[in-house]
């Protein structure tokens, strides 16, 4: 059971049957929902893990994928969480005794789609644009967290904003979803796997200035960067900053940090391959999801912990 692989990507179809038989194979402790359907109307599925013992103070832990469909590492990683938590929680209870999770592996299924069958490096959504030829906007640049400081309005640029605020509803229905369950809701963590550059990014995208818990945030960051490189020596920066050169206006992390109200966010950019390709070999796929998971351990811990204080 529990068809899965990490020898190779798998595509949208293949994650959405490995997804129905998780859920179909682990009732007591895995379901299936979509939080709301993308412009050609596929599913955006989210796959909770829960089970009904552990501590009474358990936390949300959201794992958002593929929001740029090019960034195929990170459907990987996302499904190595729920392979951990089902076929191999022998080795993991603590962590599904810790914590509800709460796994969306596609986050933008047309662009990911597209990047199997037209254009492997395809980052955006797939919705028309009037007046152009290009199509998409970038979905990590559609919420509504300093939307209108974003420049790019050119339909054509990767980066494009869209015409406005969650003018991708793929974006929408992420919102639309971390909204009720942010803080009040119990999601106290939020990560958003992108590639590349072996970075751990927490928030702001937006401005240099930072956030309130800072200090926690990057703590924890590095506790879990140092799990991480235990593991085979792969290094990552910590940093509240995103870029020297830009800012991503309208990303999905800082509106789940400062609109959703989840204490602690990140952006993982993690490793590419060679030549600036998003893709890591297939021999690095396997190693990569193994290494990256125990970083998840290690913040899931760290915010378990600090949880009491908040
Ligand atoms: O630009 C982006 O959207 C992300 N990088 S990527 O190369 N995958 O496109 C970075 C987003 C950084 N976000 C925050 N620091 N919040
Ligand atoms: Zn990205």
């Amino acid at each position: 059971i529990n068809y899965v692989t990490f020898e190779r990507y798998m595509d949208f179809t293949e994650i959405t049957d490995y997804l129905n038989e998780v859920a179909a194979n682990y009732p007591s402790i895995a379901s299936l929902e979509t939080i709301g359907s993308s412009f050609e109307g596929r599913p955006q599925n989210l796959l909770k893990l829960s089970s009904g013992s552990g501590s009474k103070k358990k936390i949300g832990v959201f794992i958002n994928a593929a929001i740029h469909a090019a960034e195929w590492i990170g459907p990987a990683v996302a499904l190595n969480a729920i392979h951990q938590l089902t076929a191999n929680l022998a080795n993991n209870q603590a962590f599904l005794d810790m914590a509800n999770w709460y796994i969306l592996p596609v986050a933008n299924p047309d662009g990911y789609v597209y990047s199997w069958d037209h254009d492997r490096l395809w980052r955006k959504t797939r919705r028309p644009n009037k007046g152009s030829k290009c199509v998409g906007a970038d979905p990590n640049r559609s919420f509504d967290v300093h939307w209108s400081e974003g420049r790019e309005t050119n339909p054509c640029v990767a980066f494009y904003q869209g015409p406005n605020v969650f003018s991708e509803v793929e974006s929408k229905n992420i919102a639309d979803y971390l909204i009720p369950n942010g803080l009040d809701g119990n999601l106290h963590l939020y990560m958003v796997l992108h590639t590349y550059g072996q970075v751990l990014l927490h928030p702001y995208g937006y401005t240099t200035d930072p956030p309130i818990n800072i200090n926690d945030l990057a703590l924890f960051g590095s506790e879990a960067a140092s799990a991480l490189k235990a593991v085979r020596g792969t290094k990552y920066e910590v940093s509240n900053i995103t870029n020297a050169f830009y800012h991503p206006y309208g990303n999905s992390e800082d509106f789940a940090y400062d609109q959703a109200e989840i204490p602690f966010t990140y952006t993982w950019e993690l490793p590419g391959g060679a030549e600036n390709s998003h893709d890591v070999p297939l021999s690095e796929i396997k190693p990569v999801v193994e290494e990256t998971w125990e970083a998840f351990k290690s913040l899931v811990q760290s915010v378990y912990i600090a949880r009491k204080n908040l």
